[in-house]
């Protein structure tokens, strides 16, 4: 009986699928199996032997039945393992291999000005691109018939005759964006204000619409001198350099007094921009204190609040950034353009994690 459990157990214990095992089971417990016919074989021996013999083949019967459910279970359990191996997915994988589209350089420009603002307790604010003449020259100490208004080249809307509404134009810059953020929070006030600005003027470097950040500033005691940390602060974090150079040159605009504009000192070896050294100046901003009838106009009391207000065109640092060339291919949606200078969707702008890398 030892031989037949030790021939029937290492032969359970060895079977490679339910095939064997039921070979195995056929052969030991089956009907016509080993264990059987010894069962058979009682019925030859005397009532003493039977009363020994008997309750042993009985037990070695449930042995072997015992080690062939546990095989199978032990089997199945194998083959859901070499399954689930088979069908193992990568969820984390991307759903297509490389996304088709690019972010546009002056989209991923936008979102770098606005990291290095917000870092700097900014917020952004956003308006109407058609606007009324009134927020877009009159609150900016524009009025009419002054010389400024030509300056800006404006596109003015249609109008029949006889309509007595407002004139509307298309904003020449997004200072009417911040005359309207004045007016809805007051001051204190951080803003910066990104977007498209129109002006009819188009050669090798204007387009009739382009882009524009303005940042305004408004608090107590503000002055040039937080203005001037600020922007560099603002240079050394979007041109990605360890330090910079400002040099504010005295300048006029009707909306701040006083005003400056702001060269940065660079160099150009070859063609290639290097930034905060060098014996060159580039234009880059202008700027100046807001003027006390902008902030009049606004619904801000001159006398208790102050500020700065700065302007900024993004294609232009966009192409000083990223080598881009020719200012019209901005505009002209061509795919292997955006290919080459676009930049990958899932990378956001960060200071933390780096802006452009
Ligand atoms: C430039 C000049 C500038 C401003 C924009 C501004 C806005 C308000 C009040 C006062 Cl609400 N000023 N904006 C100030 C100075 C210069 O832009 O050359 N931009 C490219």
């Amino acid at each position: 009986m030892d031989d037949l459990r030790q021939k029937y157990l290492s032969a359970i214990a060895e079977a490679a699928d339910e095939e064997a095992l039921e070979a195995i089971r056929l052969a030991a417990v089956g009907k016509k199996g080993e264990v059987a016919l010894k069962m058979r074989e009682l019925g030859r021996m005397t009532p003493e032997e039977r009363r020994q013999v008997g309750p042993k083949l009985n037990a070695l019967k449930d042995e072997i039945n015992a080690a062939l459910a546990a095989k199978k279970a032990a089997l199945a359990d194998a083959a859901l393992d070499e399954r689930l191996r088979g069908e193992w997915l990568d969820v984390t994988l991307p759903a297509r291999p490389r996304p088709r589209g690019s972010v546009h350089p002056i989209s991923q420009v936008t979102e770098e000005v606005a990291a290095i603002f917000a870092d700097m307790g900014f917020a952004v604010a956003e308006g109407p691109q058609i606007e009324t003449d009134w927020y877009n020259f009159d609150a900016l100490n524009i009025p009419p018939h002054h010389p400024a208004r030509q300056e800006f080249d404006t596109f003015y809307m249609h109008r029949d005759a006889g309509d007595e509404r407002p004139p509307h134009v298309l904003r020449t810059h997004t200072s009417p964006v911040q005359i309207r953020a004045m007016e809805q929070t007051g001051a204190p006030i951080r803003v910066i204000a990104p977007g498209r600005v129109y002006r009819s003027d188009y050669d090798q470097t204007h387009t009739p619409m382009f882009h524009q950040v303005e940042g305004l500033a408004i608090d107590r005691d503000i002055s040039m001198a937080n203005l001037k940390w600020v922007l560099e602060e603002f240079c050394r974090a979007f041109f990605e350099v360890e330090s910079v150079e400002l040099r504010f040159r005295a300048s006029h605009f009707p909306f701040t007094e006083p005003s400056a504009e702001v060269d940065l000192r660079c160099s150009w070896q070859g063609g290639q921009l290097k930034v905060g050294e060098g014996d060159d100046w580039m234009e880059i901003l202008g700027s100046g204190m807001v003027h006390p009838k902008v902030l009049q106009a606004a619904g801000v009391d001159p006398d208790a609040w102050q500020g700065f207000a700065f302007g900024l065109g993004i294609d232009r640092i966009a192409m000083l950034k990223y080598g881009i060339p020719d200012l019209r291919a901005f505009f002209d949606s061509d795919l292997r353009w955006l290919r080459h200078y676009g930049f990958g969707a899932l990378r956001v702008p960060s200071l933390h994690g780096g802006l452009s890398g």
